[in-house]
């Protein structure tokens, strides 16, 4: 599936997650990268969400952390055409369903010279 979508500022909270060890360890395992303290918030168009909660409830990929944190689903993804990295699911969440949070090793913004409001694709 392949999604356009909005990129846009979120209140910079999955930086403290995206820098315990337990999640980074697993996602340098299981996705081959040790990402970068942040995640890209897209917000995706609704018609899109049956399908993206279908490939959410189906997904295999969790990372289930100590007491305390939550669990996070994850699978591989391609931003751009150009960056390959992965959409989490963070079981807690402030974001709205249409939000896909993207995961890289590098920061994207400066990467792919993003800012909000830009349209990015989302393949996964
Ligand atoms: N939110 C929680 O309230 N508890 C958690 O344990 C938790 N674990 C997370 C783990 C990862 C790897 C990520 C990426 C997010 C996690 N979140 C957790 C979700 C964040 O609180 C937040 O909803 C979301 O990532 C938005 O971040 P942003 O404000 O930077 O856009």
């Amino acid at each position: 599936m392949k999604i356009d979508g909005t990129v846009t500022t979120g209140l910079g909270k999955a930086a403290y997650f995206l820098s315990q060890d337990f999640y980074v360890n697993n996602f340098k395992k299981n996705c081959g990268f040790r990402p970068y303290p942040g995640t890209l918030n897209v917000i995706v168009p609704e018609e899109y969400l049956p399908q993206i909660n279908k490939v959410k409830n189906e997904c295999k990929n969790i990372i289930k952390p100590d007491e305390g944190f939550g669990a996070v689903k994850y699978i591989k993804a391609r931003l751009n055409d150009e960056v390959t990295g992965a959409i989490v699911f963070p079981a807690k969440t402030t974001h709205e369903e249409n939000y896909l949070e993207f995961i890289a090793k590098d920061k994207l913004r400066d990467k792919l010279n993003l800012e909000d409001g830009d349209t990015v694709s989302v393949e996964f």
